[in-house]
């Protein structure tokens, strides 16, 4: 590898000396502890696994002398988010066994066990792969889950897709053995003994940080794609794919207070023909792998590779590996995006339905047993199910002639209709934050529902309820719930405070801007009324609000919001 970077970051030395992932996780898996060391801690983010701790009862314990209350979020990995059935029901029945009694669909088409304790790690990880689905590079310095459209439409395009991003998931999934090791039940490679499988694309210390993929279609950019570091946009010629435009450098981690760091778009870097997407992958990975910044990790992503070296110099060490030119990219851009909510016909006599579940979070309550009422479903009906990139649940393969049949289940579980749901919590999303995520710093998901509840308030009373915008919330800057593509969106700033973003765009095509600092939960609402406001009196016919803000300009608007808000 051309790296020969000395002063790498400590997680570089963890991977280095880790042995292909092996550290000391199998001793201290089978050690009678509550948690893992530092250093293994680091390493279980290889296998999907997070060592979180509740924070709600942080200070508490930490008060009356006793160690965190720890326990592990557990990440699988579903290329485009296909389960069948059968893998649907084990998941449902490990989050009741093992984890918290909820199943959380995530905004990259996976599903997160949380709440998992350290005994019962092992058999959790095994039943799922007992079930064809892994965890394994669902987190770490590796090719995380690789998104697609998870809608079964007809014609055939979407199926091409999923296949592709299936097979670039399994080309990048990483080779190490440890996996098998130790979590099920392999044979175990003696401690100090070389690696026994060096890596073909990670080596040893695998990637300098995570990496993200994602194919999407011009008139459907539900994976949003150009926050990814490597997108592929599918270019249709009738029912085949002609090709992929090659996208690359989105991501949209930041830290506030710190210039340095920013969200990015990717840009379009060339042309792929579909059977040479897999060694694209490789070719842009590779590269990442071996120019990457290994000393800080703030610094890691492609995304800054890219900005500080360039888009041609980048095209350039690509097509060295891939030894010919890429062509260039098609002249096409992305047009709209969907949800797939509702119903929606799949061809051959099947549809399948699109399930709202907010924020992801699939459980049961004492009004609403939506995990209950899922489940159900997916018995009665042999129902496939789809996580889309918004958190949601596609149900897939439902016979034309059941869809009353499906519905009644629903409202026999207190699951509201379509109908019921606003247009703006339709298009909500917040990422976990507390009390599990340890680099929270504000609420999300527990408080964004309240925050809708106000928002559709406002939105009624302006006449704005039909609007189709996308609001998203944060507990940090990271960006989970991907705010700075959202038209609006509330990032964790501190305790209860928030910084205001608008001006993205429901087509996840441009970043949105900082709009106001530090603002308290409660006056979230209060702080954007006068945006709304205004929109509505000044914008254009079929004018999204984010498009609105960046017409305008956020200072202009900011301006305005001030001079209204004095005595
Ligand atoms: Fe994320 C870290 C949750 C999608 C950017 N993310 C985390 C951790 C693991 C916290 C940690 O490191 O200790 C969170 C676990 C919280 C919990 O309790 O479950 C977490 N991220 C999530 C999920 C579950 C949010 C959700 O609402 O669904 C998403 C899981 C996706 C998956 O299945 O793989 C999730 N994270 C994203 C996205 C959106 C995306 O990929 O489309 C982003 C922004 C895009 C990007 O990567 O640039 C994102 N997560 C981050 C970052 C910032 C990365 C950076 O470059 O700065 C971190 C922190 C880090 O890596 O150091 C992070
Ligand atoms: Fe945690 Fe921040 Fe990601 Fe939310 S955005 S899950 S608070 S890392």
């Amino acid at each position: 590898m051309a790296d020969k970077q000395a002063d790498v970051s400590a997680v570089e030395q963890i991977k280095q000396a880790s042995r292909g992932l092996r550290g000391s996780l199998a001793p201290e898996l089978a050690a009678g502890t509550s948690h893992f060391e530092d250093e293994a801690a680091q390493l279980l983010k290889f296998h999907g696994v997070y060592q979180q701790d509740d924070r709600d009862a942080r200070r508490q314990r930490s008060d009356a002398g006793l160690e965190p209350d720890y326990a592990f979020m557990v990440r699988c990995k579903i290329p485009g988010g296909v389960l069948t059935a059968r893998q649907y029901l084990v998941l449902d029945e490990l989050a009741g066994r093992y984890g918290n009694g909820t199943l959380r669909v995530t905004t990259r088409q996976d599903n997160q066990f949380h709440g998992v304790v350290k005994g019962d790690l092992k058999a959790t990880i095994r039943e799922l792969n007992d079930a064809l689905v892994t965890t394994l590079g669902a987190c770490g310095d590796v090719q995380r889950n690789v998104m697609c459209c998870p809608a079964p439409l007809p014609g055939g395009l979407r199926d091409q897709v999923f296949q592709m991003a299936r097979r670039i998931s399994e080309h990048l999934l990483p080779r190490t053995r440890a996996y098998h090791e130790i979590w099920l039940n392999g044979e175990p490679v003696a401690s100090g003994a070389p690696t026994p499988e060096p890596d073909p694309i990670y080596g040893e210390r695998y990637l300098p940080r995570k990496f993200k993929t994602a194919i999407a279609f011009p008139d459907d950019n539900c994976t949003d794609v150009y926050s990814n570091d490597l997108g592929f946009l599918a270019i249709p010629d009738g029912d085949r794919i002609a090709g992929f435009n090659v996208l690359v450098g989105g991501g949209l981690g930041m830290t506030h207070g710190k210039k340095v760091t920013y969200p990015r778009l990717a840009d379009p870097l060339g042309f792929a023909a579909p059977e040479d997407v897999i060694q694209v992958a490789e070719a842009v990975l590779t590269v990442q792998r071996d120019y990457g910044d290994r000393r800080d990790r703030r610094h890691a992503r492609l995304k800054y590779l890219l900005d500080d070296r360039g888009l041609d110099w980048f095209r350039a060490q690509v097509e060295q590996r891939l030894g010919r030119a890429l062509p260039a990219p098609a002249p096409v851009g992305v047009s709209d995006v969907h949800d797939h909510l509702g119903w929606q016909d799949q061809g051959e006599g099947r549809s399948f339905y699109g399930l709202f579940v907010e924020n992801g979070r699939i459980l049961d309550t004492e009004d609403v047993r939506l995990r209950t009422a899922v489940r159900r479903i997916v018995r009665l009906f042999g129902a496939g199910v789809h996580f889309t990139p918004q958190q949601n649940v596609l149900l897939t393969g439902i016979p034309d002639g059941r869809r009353s049949a499906l519905e009644t289940v629903l409202a026999h579980h207190g699951v509201r209709s379509m109908g019921a749901i606003s247009t703006v919590r339709r298009w909500s999303m917040a990422c976990p934050a507390l009390p599990t995520c340890g680099l929270a710093l504000a609420e999300s998901e527990r408080v964004l529902p309240g925050v809708i509840d106000e928002l559709e308030g406002e939105l009624e009373r302006l006449g704005l309820a039909d609007l189709r915008l996308t609001v998203r919330m944060t507990g940090c800057p990271n960006g989970c719930a991907r705010p700075y593509t959202a038209d609006l969106a509330f990032v964790g700033r501190s305790a209860d405070k928030y910084t205001i973003f608008v001006g993205g765009s429901v087509l996840g095509t441009r970043l949105a801007t900082a709009y106001a600092d530090l603002v308290p939960r409660r006056q979230l609402v209060a702080r954007v009324r006068p945006l709304l406001e205004r929109y509505r009196a000044e914008r254009l016919p079929d004018e999204g609000l984010g498009d609105f803000c960046c017409r305008v300009g956020i200072d202009e608007l900011r301006d305005n919001a001030v001079t209204e808000a004095a005595p």
